[in-house]
């Protein structure tokens, strides 16, 4: 059973004072951080493996899964906060994704409300220069993928690992598939997001989802 956080407002900025999301809830354990979550899961149920086999790949997954999650995650979501926070309208319908319109117009009053803003900028450190340092990062993460490509068309070996699974699901935004679990509302324009439109990268982020999205378990509460 999969329960966002998101629209629950109270609850989510109570939990993002101690963790972050994803969380998973497994047999009484509550485990917080996408790569121990993967971790736990691979060792329940290895039939369906992440982590590739081989001790030399399996090192290079993680390696690249360490710098996708921990870099180039942190550096899309503070380019994209800086981008949209002169932008409550959309940040309200985008976080409210298939609720209704009441709940959609409390968020756009708190998004508005300028203590909202300063504890985003505070606890993100969200500055014009922690953006654009952020922006060139960004683009080295994308040259990297690129960079990593095996002849497979995975970042690792010979199929679809960790690797892959993190950085095109930490980069989604800039390629916006059609497999997206969530009917989001269009994204502004945004010339940094689209500047990135030819890079070859995003067509393999898009040919990730393609192959890999499943069927996703539907949200509760
Ligand atoms: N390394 C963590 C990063 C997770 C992360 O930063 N999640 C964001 C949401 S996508 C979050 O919870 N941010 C809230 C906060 O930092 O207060 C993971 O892989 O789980």
């Amino acid at each position: 059973m999969r329960r966002s956080l998101l629209p629950n407002m109270p609850r989510a900025m109570l939990f993002s004072l101690r963790g972050t999301l994803p969380v998973l809830d497994l047999d009484g354990q509550r485990i917080v951080d996408s790569t121990r979550i993967v971790e736990e899961l691979e060792r329940r149920y290895p039939e369906r493996a992440l982590y590739p086999e081989d001790e030399q790949e399996r090192r290079r997954a993680l390696e690249l899964e360490e710098f996708f999650d921990e870099q180039a995650g942190h550096d899309l979501r503070r380019v994209a906060f800086v981008e949209l926070r002169e932008d409550p309208d959309f940040v309200s319908a985008f976080i409210t994704t298939g609720r209704g319109q009441a709940t959609r117009r409390i968020y756009r009053t708190l998004l508005r409300s300028s203590w909202s803003m300063a504890y985003a900028n505070r606890r993100y450190r969200l500055t014009a220069e922690g953006a654009a340092r952020s922006r060139v990062k960004l683009r080295e993460a994308l040259d990297r993928i690129t960079a990593e490509l095996q002849p497979s068309g995975y970042l690792v070996g010979s199929a679809f690992s960790i690797a892959d699974l993190t950085a095109a699901s930490l980069l989604f935004p800039l390629a916006w598939p059609t497999e997206l679990q969530y009917d989001y509302p269009e994204a502004p324009d945004s010339p940094f997001m689209h500047s990135f439109q030819e890079h070859p990268a995003i067509d393999w982020i898009r040919d990730i989802y393609a192959r890999h999205r499943g069927a996703t378990a539907e949200i509760v509460g």
